[in-house]
């Protein structure tokens, strides 16, 4: 009976525990995640309630290099920056936030795979996949500055303004020093009760972080205190069937706090939308 009962807390626990040991999740991992025989939700001491479904509104559509694998994207008093990914291409990018072009590119060296982006006063950090370090550049004119050591796989990052937030692909949420990138602390997302995995590019904004869900069209709504996610976009539709065929997933989550609307696009998008999340029609 008692065997019966921590059953699945404890494969739920192994799961994460793998996910969080520098594997690279594979999609046979993502697509068996949902094939978890359905639970009722687990008995906490905190009140339990479902997200909040929401949809998007576009109000803006402006092109988007479809050669950027994007991997961060920043919005900062009408500035715009992408970190893309991939060996031997990476990248960090100022781009017009109103044409899409991109103003000024630097190459990352062919040995990291750059990943998230955040803006910490003057400067911009930018994560690497697997090689764990930071680089860190001068926002005003993209000159590297640095390079920070860290542990662990570097996927999402963004800025709360007093501490960084990062994700390495697992349901964790890392806090880290934005001088040094020392880990302050962290918490374990959870959607309705269960773990979410697979977070990816996030975005810090007015106490909550959003994060994209790696090989999905959902992002989510976090809140860092608990790790509970207290909304879900369905962002999916975006692209045409036909410019979907040619891109890869939705990453790319920016806020404009001047217009409170956000930024989104994806790896080899050609397009991005600035789009405000609002209540799902019947939800
Ligand atoms: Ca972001």
């Amino acid at each position: 009976m008692l065997s019966r009962l921590i059953g699945p807390g404890l494969l739920l626990l192994l799961a994460a525990a793998a996910c969080r040991d520098g594997r690279l999740p594979v999609a046979s991992e993502a697509a068996s995640a949902p094939a978890l025989p359905a639970q009722p939700p687990p008995q906490t001491t905190a009140p339990w309630k479902p997200a909040e479904r929401l949809g998007l509104t576009v109000l803006a559509t402006v092109p988007h290099d479809p050669e950027a694998y994007t991997q961060g994207l920043v919005w900062s008093g009408g500035s715009l920056y992408e970190s893309a990914g991939q060996y031997g291409r990476s990248s960090l990018r100022q781009v017009d936030p109103t044409t899409g072009k991109v103003l000024r590119a630097v190459a990352v060296e062919p040995r990291y795979f750059a990943e998230g982006l955040a803006q910490v006063g003057d400067r911009l950090i930018q994560l690497t996949w697997q090689e764990g370090v930071a680089l860190t550049w001068r926002a005003a004119t993209l000159e590297r500055t640095g390079e920070i050591p860290y542990s662990g796989e570097g996927w999402g990052l963004c800025s709360d303004g007093a501490r960084l937030v990062m994700s390495d692909g697992s349901n964790r949420l890392t806090f880290r020093d934005p001088s040094t990138l020392a880990t302050t602390g962290g918490v374990d997302v959870s959607l309705d009760g269960r773990p979410l995995m697979q977070l990816n590019e996030l975005e810090c904004v007015e106490g909550a972080v959003w994060a994209n869900v790696w090989q999905t069209d959902q992002i989510v709504r976090i809140d860092p205190a608990t790790g509970r996610v207290t909304a879900v976009v369905d962002a999916a539709g975006l692209l045409t069937p036909e410019e979907a065929a040619r891109a890869e997933v939705l990453n790319g989550i920016a806020w404009k706090p001047e217009t409170k609307s956000f930024l989104l696009t994806g790896k080899y998008w050609p397009k991005m939308f600035e789009v405000r999340f609002e209540p799902a029609a019947g939800g």
